[in-house]
């Protein structure tokens, strides 16, 4: 099955085009990331050469993806903004809120229970609004997305940080907040910053225990967990062409935890083989047609200095297997030197439990290899000596290792086969152990292993390392083993070696899956009705956050000062917590426990400054709150880093913090404040981290001024009666000045359609008048024409209302009014583009029948 062919085949007829003005304007040969780029210029941003790092540019992805547990937040804001319909193919997908306690089976079955009020919510806003829909125990969104969306040269986003992945089919996809989904999935322009791009060059050919996981264990450990931040990574060379396409994904999957924005590889055969593989053979004939499209121009690669930011290059043929870890994923250790590693920090040698799969390496290729070292253990009458997981990735993947007898390898050495999903990946993981708090290691293939995260314990030491090494430790349960040069004692007391690992790209008599677990959403969903019980404990509608007041904010208390790393799982804990994504004032209560407080060092105890006493910082925040004291949030380097999750923005913002202020912030995190009305501000000069005393009471001076480019300045009037003042940066635009004035991002929406519902009833026709904008059209402007050319009566009918009127246009035209917060003109403004608004309506059914005919 293939989806949304006609969006695909637009978008290459219009790509060459596209990509050869692009060209002429920045006036020389372009890498990939820029050609899928400027490809996908929304149609009312103006071609120009893009200062990389510098310029905020507005584009119109091809497709969204949520997970459920962002999906809740991103539809119950989507929900509010009034669109009938996405105007974009989206898809939803079940798989975080499934806790691995016995094995598959059961599994789903008590997760299903245990959250069926959320999946039943998703399943009808996803049929109600277009959406398709994959159930629990269908697969991780991104082995989904990559077997059945993904397409060379196209740009997607989705709520998870691991959207990436779909760059081993030579996307640009990019993980985001809820609030920029929505913007895409109501046909606004979706903004970014023009991103640096990193060059990696592979050259030679992985052999023996090395995988492709290998690159990105690498590649962590050059950049480390910042050293990609606002950049793409490419990567091209002789090594790349000979890596699967899903080895591809896995590399570009964990390019996340580097900070990337994304990460992509230029189509190759590859590709083709595995988009055939998938039987997605008409995409691939289809990007063959033009595959020089599809990857740098040869200049580029042939003289990579001169055209990307910075460059890397990495020999495969003797590139080492890594083990990285523990508590931070960048900390890469060669597998030869990781015994001695292990024995010189004190960390726990025997091996509790290995883990493989996840969204990361659950392919084909991974379970054969690692299935063919199970089965060595049997052969060679081991027994593992450490428990052993295994996560399918999706159930097309879960059903063809099946048949092809590799669960059952798995399962004679002792594995235990989890559902389909995230599980222990994100602490949905009830382990079976006799003290949650001990000293212990463990090691997976996933791609996260910040402290807590699996099993919720601190002292549980998380190593991550390619599936195949993995599976190695597991068998031999201790960490200073090490399968290339080691052996091991059988059951019968004879020195054993495992060896090389050995398996295949694709499953010799194909992919095969019964039920895949798809749901299409209905043709016309108006009549679908979603109701929240208002007691709901899982889901709460939302309320607009109120707008800024207009004034400069004087007397802010410290909430936290954060020492060292604060990720998303610290600001908004995963696991448990999962349970309240869809009802915010519940989730709250986890805000920031996992910091660290810098004054006490420890978690989740904080000084209130009106009782003077130490308390858990969700509980402290409430009392200011409530007493009608707000509040600031000082933090260290790469300040979010991590999930996509936007509850680590909206939380804070709903228990009153005003600002947060750090060194530095990672991309998502920091967007997602601004979408959210925060004020995300960053150290003029880092050693002003130390000015911050418990007890200060905090003024902003001058953000009545709040503008571009311009410093803030903020007085800490410290106990003892003294004072320093300070400067702060902030990265705000003039557009999102105004989230920060509305109240958020959504409010700016909000009142932007609301704007345009007026401007519809109240306007006539004025065709001529309707300015047009200057730049390309939209992807989705093409599927139209594309379309429109079966009908040709249509065609005459359509053709200017759909040229001239889309309400993405009118959304836009709003967007670019409202921003300059001028309601008056807005309605006036709109008024005289009576053309649009006439349209409007029609335009948009016509738009919605067509994207669901769309769907499969
Ligand atoms: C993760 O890997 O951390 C998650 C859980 O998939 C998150 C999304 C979330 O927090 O829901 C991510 O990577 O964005
Ligand atoms: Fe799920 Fe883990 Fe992948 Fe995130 S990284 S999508 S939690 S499997």
């Amino acid at each position: 099955m293939v989806f949304d062919l006609d969006m695909i085949k637009a978008h290459y007829a219009a790509m060459p085009g596209r990509i050869a003005k692009a060209r002429k304007v920045v006036g020389k040969p372009l890498t990939l990331s820029e050609k899928i780029l400027y490809a996908h210029l929304h149609s009312s941003q103006k071609l120009e050469a893009f200062g990389r790092g510098k310029s905020y540019v507005d584009f119109a992805p091809d497709r969204v993806a949520m997970q459920d547990a962002t999906a809740q937040m991103a539809l119950l804001q989507f929900m509010s903004g009034g669109i009938p319909k996405v105007l974009v193919p989206s898809t939803v997908h079940c798989d975080h809120l499934i806790l691995a306690k016995d094995g598959a089976k059961q599994d789903l079955k008590d997760s299903v229970t245990a959250s069926g009020e959320v999946f039943n919510f998703l399943e009808s806003v996803s049929n109600k609004y277009g959406i398709g829909f994959w159930r629990p125990g269908a697969g991780i969104i991104h082995q989904v997305v990559i077997e059945n969306y993904a397409f060379p040269g196209g740009m997607m986003i989705g709520t998870d940080s691991h959207t990436v992945n779909a760059g081993g089919l030579g996307m640009v996809a990019i993980g985001v907040g809820g609030a920029d989904a929505v913007d895409v999935m109501s046909g606004m322009a979706w903004e970014l910053k023009f991103p640096k791009l990193i060059g990696v060059k592979l050259t030679g050919k992985l052999s023996g225990w090395t995988a492709s996981k290998d690159v990105i264990l690498k590649v962590a450990g050059i950049l480390t967990v910042k050293g990609g931040t606002g950049a793409i990574v490419e990567y091209f060379g002789p090594g790349a062409t000979t890596l699967s396409a899903t080895g591809k994904g896995t590399i570009c999957n964990m390019g996340a935890e580097i900070g990337a924005t994304t990460s992509t590889f230029g189509y190759d055969d590859k590709m083709g083989d595995y988009l055939r593989g998938t039987k997605r053979a008409e995409v691939a004939a289809l990007a063959d047609k033009v595959k020089e499209h599809l990857t740098g121009d040869p200049e580029v690669y042939a003289n990579p200095e001169k055209y990307f930011d910075e460059v890397i290059e990495i020999n495969l043929s003797t590139l080492e297997p890594h083990v990285n870890g523990p508590f931070t994923p960048d900390r890469a250790i060669p597998i030869s030197k990781f015994a001695s590693e292990v024995k010189a920090n004190n960390w726990p040698a025997r091996l509790e439990v290995g883990l493989i799969g996840s969204c990361t390496n659950s392919s084909y290729e991974d379970i054969s290899r690692s299935a063919s070292l199970a089965q060595q253990a049997i052969d060679k009458n081991l027994k593992a000596k450490a428990e052993f997981t295994i996560t399918p990735g999706s159930e097309l993947v879960r059903y063809t290792v099946e048949r092809d007898g590799f669960l059952s390898t798995f399962e004679k050495m002792g594995g235990v086969v989890l559902a389909n999903a995230c599980g222990p990946c994100i602490g949905q993981w009830s382990r079976h152990t006799n003290d949650p708090n001990r000293k212990n290691s463990i090691i997976t293939s996933f791609n996260r292993n910040f402290a807590k995260r699996n099993d919720g314990n601190p002292n549980t030491h998380a190593f991550v390392a390619s599936p195949e090494i993995t599976t190695a430790f597991a068998i031999a349960g201790d960490l200073t083993f090490n399968p290339l040069t080691d052996t091991l004692v059988n059951e019968a007391g004879q020195s054993v070696k495992l060896d090389e690992p050995k398996g295949v790209e694709f499953p010799p008599r194909g992919f095969d899956v019964k039920d895949p677990g798809y749901l299409a959403p209905a043709k016309d969903g108006s009549q679908i009705k979603v109701s929240i019980d208002p007691n709901s404990k899982r889901l709460q509608a939302l309320a607009p956050f109120a707008p800024w007041s207009g004034k400069n904010w004087t007397g802010l208390k410290l909430l936290i000062k954060a020492k060292g790393k604060c990720t998303t799982d610290h600001i908004s804990m995963a696991g448990p917590w999962l349970r309240f994504r869809g009802h915010l004032d519940n989730i709250s209560d986890n805000t920031l426990t996992g910091a660290t407080n810098y004054f006490n060092e420890k978690t989740d105890s904080v000084k209130s400054q009106i009782t003077g006493q130490h308390g858990p910082v969700p509980a402290t925040q409430r009392a200011y709150k409530a007493a009608g004291i707000s509040t600031i949030v000082v933090g260290d380097h790469n300040y979010g880093e991590g999930s996509s999750r936007e509850h680590a923005a909206m939380q804070p913002r709903h228990l009153g913090i005003k600002a947060i202020l750090v060194k530095s912030f990672a991309r998502i995190h920091e967007t997602n404040l601004k979408k959210q009305g925060m004020l995300a501000i960053t150290f003029a000069n880092e050693a002003d981290y130390n000015k911050f005393q418990e007890d200060d009471n905090i003024d902003f001076v001058d953000l009545t001024s709040f503008a571009p480019d311009k410093q803030l300045t903020l007085v800490l009037n410290h106990s003892d009666g003294s004072k320093d003042t300070i400067k702060v940066n902030h990265t705000y635009n003039a557009g999102q000045i105004g989230w920060f004035k509305a109240g958020s991002a959504l409010n700016l929406m909000a009142k932007q359609i609301a704007a345009s519902k007026a401007a519809v009833k109240t306007s006539t026709p004025a065709v001529k008048k309707v300015s047009k904008p200057a730049a390309k059209k939209s992807p989705k402007k093409v599927v139209k024409k594309t379309a429109k050319k079966s009908s040709p009566k249509k065609v005459v009918k359509k053709s200017k209302a759909v040229k001239k009127s889309s309400p993405k246009k009118v959304a836009k035209k709003v967007k670019k009014i409202a921003n300059k917060s001028a309601k008056k003109k807005v309605v006036k403004k709109v008024a005289t583009k009576k053309k649009v608004a006439t349209k409007k309506k029609a335009t948009k059914k016509k738009i919605v029948k067509k994207s669901a005919k769309r769907k499969k």
